[in-house]
C-alpha cells in the first residue's frame, strides 16, 4: 500500500539523517485524504502537495542555540563541516523536496569577519530547516556611500538568473538567530525573522520595525515593486519597506518573540554609513516608480565560492 511506502521512506529519511534530533515539540499529524493525496501539517500555513514525501523541518530543530562570538571561525573549518553545502552556498535536501526555494540575499562591504560567523551558524540551520537554499552575497563596490536597499534588489535580480526561487530572505551580515525553530522562508504575509534583537533588550524596539532579517516570497515583493533604491547611507529603508506593505494591504507576520530572538555581531559604525538625514521620509508615491522597475546598476563580478555566492556591484552614488 502507498502509506506503508511512504512510512518506510519516512523511516528511511530519520535514519539517514546524521542531525541528532534534540526534542519534537509539536504534535505531528499526517493525515492522509481519501484521494491519496496528503497533507503534512507542520508550522504555519503549509499547502499540501500530493506526489511526493515533503520536507519537514520540526524532525530536525534543536530549539535553542548557543550563539557567541568570542572564537573566530576559518572558511575552511566551515567548508569540512557542511559538507552537503554545494558550491556557490547551494544546498537541496536530499530525501525529501522543499517546499520553498529560498534565496538568502546578503548586503555586504568589508564585514568578512561577520560574514563567516554567519555562514558558520546558518549553513547548519538552514540545512536543519530542510530548505532549498542559495546564499547571495551582494557585495557593493567601490567607497561612495552604502545602499543596503538597493543591494537587496540587485540580490532579488541577479540570483533569479542562476534558479527559479519563489522565496527572498533578506538578512543583514551581522545577525545569527539564537532558535533553529525560526525557519528562514516565506509565509502568507510578508514575514519579519528578526524579532527580538539583542541589541533592543530582546524586544521589538516598535510596532512598524521591519529591519535585520526579513522574508517575501516573489508575488509579495513584486507586489510593492521590489525596495527604494535612493536610501543611501543608514536608515530609513526598513520604514519604507513597511510602509509598502502596509499601502499594499499586507501585514507582517512574525515568530514569537521566544523563537525570534538573534545576537547581533557588536561593531561599529561602518565607514560611508552615516546616518541618512532623509530617513524619516517616506514619500508613498515613489513606491510605483523607484523600485525593481527602475533598477539599474554595474555587474562587476559573480563568483561562485564554496559556501556562498559573492556578486560584486557598482551601485552609483547619491
Ligand atoms: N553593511 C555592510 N557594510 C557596510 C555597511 C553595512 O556589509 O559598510 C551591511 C551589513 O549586512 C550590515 C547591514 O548592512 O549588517 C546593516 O548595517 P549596520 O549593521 O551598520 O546597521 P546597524 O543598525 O548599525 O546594525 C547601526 C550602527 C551601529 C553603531 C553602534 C555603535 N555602538
Ligand atoms: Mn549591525
Amino acid at each position: 500500500m502507498a502509506n506503508e511506502n511512504n512510512a518506510t521512506y519516512f523511516r528511511k529519511v530519520l535514519r539517514s539523517s546524521s542531525v541528532a534530533v534534540g526534542y519534537i515539540r509539536t504534535m505531528v499529524s499526517i493525515i492522509y485524504g481519501g484521494n491519496s493525496s496528503k497533507t503534512f501539517l507542520f508550522d504555519e500555513e503549509e499547502s499540501c502537495r500530493p506526489d511526493r514525501l515533503f520536507c519537514f523541518r520540526l524532525l530536525f530543530s534543536v530549539g535553542p542555540l548557543r550563539v557567541e562570538f568570542n572564537n573566530p571561525v576559518s572558511l575552511e573549518q566551515i567548508k569540512d563541516e557542511n559538507p552537503n553545502v554545494q558550491l556557490g552556498g547551494r544546498f537541496k535536501p536530499k530525501d525529501c523536496e522543499a517546499l520553498q526555494k529560498v534565496a538568502i540575499i546578503i548586503p555586504f562591504r568589508k564585514r568578512d569577519e561577520h560574514l563567516k560567523f554567519w555562514l558558520y551558524y546558518l549553513h547548519p540551520i538552514l540545512q536543519r530547516q530542510q530548505l532549498e537554499y542559495g546564499v547571495y552575497v551582494i557585495n557593493q563596490d567601490g567607497d561612495e556611500t552604502f545602499n543596503r536597499a538597493k543591494l537587496l534588489n540587485v540580490g532579488y535580480q541577479e540570483s533569479l538568473k542562476d534558479k527559479d526561487y519563489n522565496c527572498f530572505v533578506f538578512s543583514d551580515v551581522d545577525l545569527i538567530p539564537m532558535d533553529d525553530r525560526n525557519t528562514y522562508k516565506c509565509f502568507s504575509q510578508p514575514r519579519h525573522l528578526s524579532v527580538s534583537m539583542d541589541k533592543f533588550g530582546f524586544r521589538l524596539p516598535y510596532n512598524q520595525y521591519f529591519g535585520g532579517v526579513s522574508s517575501m516570497s516573489k508575488g509579495q515583493y513584486l507586489k510593492i515593486n521590489g525596495f527604494p533604491n535612493n536610501y543611501w547611507g543608514w536608515g530609513g529603508e526598513d520604514d519604507d519597506i513597511y510602509n509598502r506593505l502596509a499601502s499594499k494591504g499586507m501585514t507582517i507576520s512574525r515568530p514569537s518573540g521566544d523563537i525570534g530572538k538573534c545576537r547581533m555581531i557588536r561593531h561599529n559604525r561602518d565607514k560611508q554609513n552615516d546616518p541618512n538625514p532623509q530617513r524619516y521620509q517616506h514619500p508613498c508615491e515613489t513606491m510605483n516608480k523607484d523600485g525593481i522597475n527602475s533598477l539599474s546598476y554595474k555587474l562587476m563580478s559573480v563568483e561562485k565560492l564554496d559556501l556562498f555566492t559573492k556578486i560584486t556591484v557598482d551601485v552609483g552614488k547619491p
